[in-house]
């Protein structure tokens, strides 16, 4: 490979990948671009690292990806990506999700919900949503004190460890894939709107509405809300403290 188009929105895991590239001698000089896309709405940290602006849903700009490069990359990207791209070149996915489990918005959040395994994943990119054939993953547990950032954190650090140990033979074209045992469940972004509209009449166990309110408390998002009859939303977080007195 030569050429690399990475498509980001996260410049934390853009700056992890170019310093874990750095640390290798690919035999002959590696181009890399680094893109954020129009949906990316605050993108200054994409600006900050020299990313530029991508439309990937545009014929046109597909045609010159197609023309420019030999692989690309969807690192936490908010565009699907077409599939005349991922069938005409080798796209590969950095995903915040243990696939084929929760696959779209927000795994983690789904996964304190519904107890399916969460994780990171890499694979490659097919005309599906995180879909495709899978390169390397890594579990994290679920702590009962975490919320969704906490499990979030933990996915991070699982995804730049799979980036540092599988960046170079990514590069170098030595990889191996396997196709995930299922297709699993896909969550789309109103699926996760759903869950944020707290219905204060629904009926459930006490534990039940914890989970809820872990999936969706995020440190300072605004996520879960209620509307009160002075119809005025309010957001709804949940703190959760381990005892830190040592147990027997
Ligand atoms: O880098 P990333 O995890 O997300 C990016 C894209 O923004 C997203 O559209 C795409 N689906 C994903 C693969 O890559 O950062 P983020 O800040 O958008 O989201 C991180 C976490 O923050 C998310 O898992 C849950 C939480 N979050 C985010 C938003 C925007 C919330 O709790 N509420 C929100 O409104």
């Amino acid at each position: 490979v030569q050429r690399l188009l990475v498509i980001s929105e996260n410049s934390e895991l853009s700056l992890h990948l170019r310093a874990e590239l750095e640390k290798h001698d690919f035999g002959q000089p590696l181009a890399v671009d680094f893109c954020y896309t129009v949906r990316n709405r605050a993108p200054q940290a994409m600006l900050d690292i020299g990313a530029a602006s991508i439309d990937i849903k545009d014929p046109a700009t597909v045609a010159r990806v197609l023309r420019d490069y030999d692989l690309v990359f969807s690192l936490h990207c908010k565009q699907i990506f077409p599939r005349q791209l991922v069938e005409q070149v080798c796209c590969i996915n950095f995903h915040p999700g243990l696939n084929p489990y929760n696959r779209g918005w927000f795994p983690q959040a789904f996964s304190l919900l519904n107890g399916l395994p969460i994780g990171a994943t890499i694979h490659v990119m097919d005309a599906e949503v995180d879909h495709g054939g899978i390169i390397a993953q890594q579990a994290v547990q679920i702590a009962p004190a975490d919320t969704s950032l906490e499990v979030y954190r933990k996915v991070i650090a699982a995804e730049k460890h799979l980036i540092a140990q599988h960046i170079a033979s990514i590069i170098r074209g030595r990889f191996h894939t396997v196709p995930p045992p299922t297709d699993g469940n896909y969550n789309s972004i109103q699926d996760y709107r759903q869950l944020c509209e707290l219905d204060l009449a629904a009926v459930g166990t006490l534990g039940q509405h914890l989970q809820l309110l872990r999936a969706t408390t995020h440190g300072s998002f605004r996520n879960a809300y209620f509307t009160a009859e002075n119809g005025k939303r309010y957001y709804v977080k949940i703190q959760i403290e381990e005892d830190d007195a040592v147990t027997s």
